[in-house]
């Protein structure tokens, strides 16, 4: 499982560049038509690769960052990493790698770290603006050897609704986007459960629903046809959200 090796590794800041090609040359085409796969289009075209979203100082972080969605997964899976302050929780990176991973918290926490305050906006109509703490994502994708094939980082979260895993995922310029961190604190505090812990992914270019909370596994594949219902998240398959949620 852990793969103690690679984790201490990681750990070990080993984690370098080399791969730049992972992100340089593709563009994720996905198969939906129409206006989204416009609005698609036109902002990778018009947004720079690495422009960054806004952000702010410490005295706007908002004092209350309201949780939304989820605020405690039911899964006794849960509730046991959860029982022992996720000392046994361990982020799985897998799919089209050649080399599967198994991080744990500790180890993460052990990369290079990235603080970035930054606002949240929830489809629904609320804001907050929240100083979240974490390693970048792209340098672990590369350290987990992703596969030229790769297209999409899809990430499973543990919590479900009605049986159904909340999942989202998102193309190779936004998982490779400086500001994309696995954050583990909210405003200088673990993360709190109501918000996604021990976990949950910051993706600052893209609307609320993107930043899937209580990772469990990401996994890197060439299609979105076969994950979940094919529109690759949870909202978008259940209420047709927007896939691609720009902001
Ligand atoms: N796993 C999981 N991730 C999720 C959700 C959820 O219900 N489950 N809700 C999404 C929505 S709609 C929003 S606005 C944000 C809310 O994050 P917060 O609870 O920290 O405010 O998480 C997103 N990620
Ligand atoms: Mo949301």
């Amino acid at each position: 499982m852990v793969s103690r090796r690679n984790a201490l590794t990681i750990g070990g800041g080993l984690l370098v560049a080399g791969c730049d090609r992972i992100a340089a040359t593709r563009t994720a085409q996905h198969g939906f038509k129409g206006a989204e796969d416009l609005t698609y289009r036109v902002s990778r075209l018009l947004t720079a690769r690495d422009a960054l979203a806004p952000q702010f100082t410490g005295a706007d972080v908002s004092p209350i960052f309201r949780s939304n969605g989820t605020a405690m997964p039911r899964s006794p899976e849960y509730a046991r990493l959860a029982a022992a302050n996720f000392a046994g929780w361990r982020l799985h990176v897998g799919g089209l790698v050649s080399r599967p991973l198994a991080i744990s918290l500790e180890s993460l926490k052990a990369l290079p770290q990235r603080t970035q305050i930054t606002r949240h906006d929830c489809v629904e109509g609320w804001s907050a603006i929240g100083q979240w703490t974490g390693p970048v994502l792209g340098p672990i994708l590369q350290f987990a050897g992703l596969s030229s094939t790769a297209r999409y980082i899809v990430f499973h979260c543990y919590d479900d609704f009605g049986g159904t895993q909340y999942y989202e995922s998102v193309d190779l310029v936004d998982a490779f986007h400086p500001q994309t961190i696995l954050a583990w604190a909210l405003n200088g505090r673990p993360l709190p459960v109501p918000n996604g812990a021990p976990v949950r992914l910051r993706i600052e270019r893209q609307l609320g629903y993107k930043h899937a909370k209580y990772l469990r596994a990401v996994e890197a594949v060439a299609s979105l046809d076969q994950v979940g219902g094919g529109k690759g998240g949870y909202w978008e398959d259940v209420a047709d959200y927007a896939w691609f949620a720009g902001i």
